[in-house]
């Protein structure tokens, strides 16, 4: 039987690091191990994909402190508006030291627990979440059509998400399905970072190394689109919240096609069962239908699984 006396002799015929003896041009000989070639293998392969993310990416810095200032107010109002209750159902969206405030469009994350996961998300129906309010129009988005970051139009979705020292976003890609590129997202109250290939590890919370760090600073926008949007997941790791950090994310949703089929659907089968009888009413109940066809989300209180969210 091949038995091992020595623990150390085990390991180290286990070890894939096995030294090879290379000659340079010079003549010399020296060691050089396998697990150096993995390493700058890895390193390589790293190096070119952050440069892959980089060409995805542009920043600008169109706020100044006094700009920064004024937003901040308009956030900190937001915040007061929905302790107060004055929100609609799923514009407000809280976890842990991370709240989200969703105005225009807002999305959800699929319906059974089988089924969620990335591929899954859907837009809520019009009317679930706020407008968005004149501010974000007139004080950023104004702005960054005026310096040419998006088109005019571009924006019907903001989403504010206000983080507390110690929050995080978990690494995810936003939703193809649902947003139309590029993504623009303008930094408030702190500098943090922006990381992008990360692995979570939970009970307790671990983040791998990025395959980039990006400085988020107050005031700073970037923008994402092409691999830096698609191709690889993004993150804010707990560690780069040192202070409380707010975020305006700004997107453009696509129109999807599976629910306009569904509202098509829905609307043929409210023809056959509801005959328009023209009153109000039924205008209303038309306008629930609609909602109830396209809303995916498992609405049964007693049934609300907790899903990791971003
Ligand atoms: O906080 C940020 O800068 C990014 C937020 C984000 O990726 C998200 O909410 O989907």
């Amino acid at each position: 039987m091949a038995g091992f006396t020595d623990l150390r002799e085990k390991l180290k015929s286990m070890t894939p690091h096995r030294d090879k003896v290379f000659e340079n041009s010079n003549g010399e000989k020296r060691k050089h191990r396998e697990s150096d070639d993995d390493q700058s293998d890895y390193e390589e392969r790293r190096d070119a994909e952050a440069r892959k993310v980089r060409s995805g990416i542009k920043q600008a810095n169109i706020f100044t402190p006094e700009d920064c200032e004024r937003i901040e107010a308009k956030i900190d109002e937001v915040v007061a508006n929905a302790d107060k209750g004055l929100y609609r159902g799923h514009t407000v969206d809280r976890a842990p030291l991370r709240n989200k405030y969703f105005f225009g469009e807002g999305y959800t994350y699929g319906a059974q627990l089988e089924k969620r996961g990335p591929g899954q998300e859907r837009l809520y129906s019009r009317g679930e979440v706020d407008d968005i309010p004149d501010w974000v129009h007139e004080l950023v988005v104004d702005r960054l059509v005026t310096h040419g970051v998006i088109p005019e139009g571009f924006v019907n979705s903001a989403v504010i998400n206000d983080y507390q020292p110690g929050g995080c976003i978990v690494s995810h890609v936003d939703p193809i399905h649902i947003f139309e590129r590029p993504i623009v997202t303008v930094s408030f109250f702190s500098d943090s970072a922006l990381c992008f290939g990360c692995k979570f590890l939970f009970k307790p919370i671990r983040v791998s190394e990025p395959v980039l760090y990006l400085p988020v600073r107050r005031g700073s926008v970037t923008v994402l689109s092409g691999y830096a949007a698609d191709d690889i997941t993004h993150c804010i790791r707990p560690q780069d919240i040192k202070k409380r950090r707010a975020v305006i994310i700004l997107r453009k949703p696509r129109i999807l096609e599976m629910d306009k089929e569904q509202h098509r659907r829905s609307l043929s089968s409210q023809q056959r069962h509801h005959p328009d009888d023209g009153s109000e009413n039924s205008w209303r109940r038309a306008e629930d239908r609609e909602s109830a066809s396209r809303y995916t989300r498992d609405h049964t209180p007693t049934r609300r699984v907790k899903m990791r969210r971003h």
